[in-house]
């Protein structure tokens, strides 16, 4: 089954919108298999945005996620990477629709609530920087079948 990963950026923890982010992507019917909140190091940060290094924006971006605790999420689904990109909005939260996170809630790019993988292949190694497997729980939900 197809995973993704998300986090509530450090905006988004401060702002107390980690409930409303969990129950959006809860309400749309994807399944949380982790959950963890903590604080980045540098090491992780830079890592986590390695692809960025070397963009004018990389230490502002670094600086920000290492600045206040973040929470870290593995949802899983039927095409979830894809889905959950859509209930972000744009990466320029004023770009963003409204009816999507960043659309209802940001204003300023580099302030923009949550990242979610835009790929199988980021989501298996931003999975991989955040949570050891033993970290992610297989139990089967009796409402799947209202939703798959
Ligand atoms: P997304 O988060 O929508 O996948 P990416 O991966 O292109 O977007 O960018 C990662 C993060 O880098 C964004 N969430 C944003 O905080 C920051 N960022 C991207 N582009 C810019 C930019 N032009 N100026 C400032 N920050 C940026």
């Amino acid at each position: 089954m197809e995973r993704t990963f998300v986090m509530v950026k450090p905006d988004g923890v401060e702002r107390g919108l980690v409930g409303e982010i969990i129950g959006r992507i809860e309400a749309k019917g994807f399944k949380l298999v982790g959950l963890k909140m903590l604080k980045l190091s540098q090491a992780m940060a830079e890592r986590h945005y390695a692809e960025h290094r070397g963009k004018p924006f990389f230490q502002e971006l670094v600086d920000f996620i290492t600045s206040s605790p973040v929470v870290a999420m593995v949802w899983e689904g039927n095409g979830v990477i894809e889905s959950v990109r859509k209930l972000m909005g744009k990466t320029n939260p004023l770009e963003a629709e409204p009816g999507t996170i960043r659309g209802d809630f940001g204003i300023y790019i580099s302030k923009n609530i949550i990242h979610g993988s835009d790929s199988p292949e980021s989501a298996a190694r931003e999975i991989e920087i955040f949570f050891r497997p033993d970290e992610l729980v297989e139990y089967q939900r009796s409402l799947d079948k209202w939703i798959f």
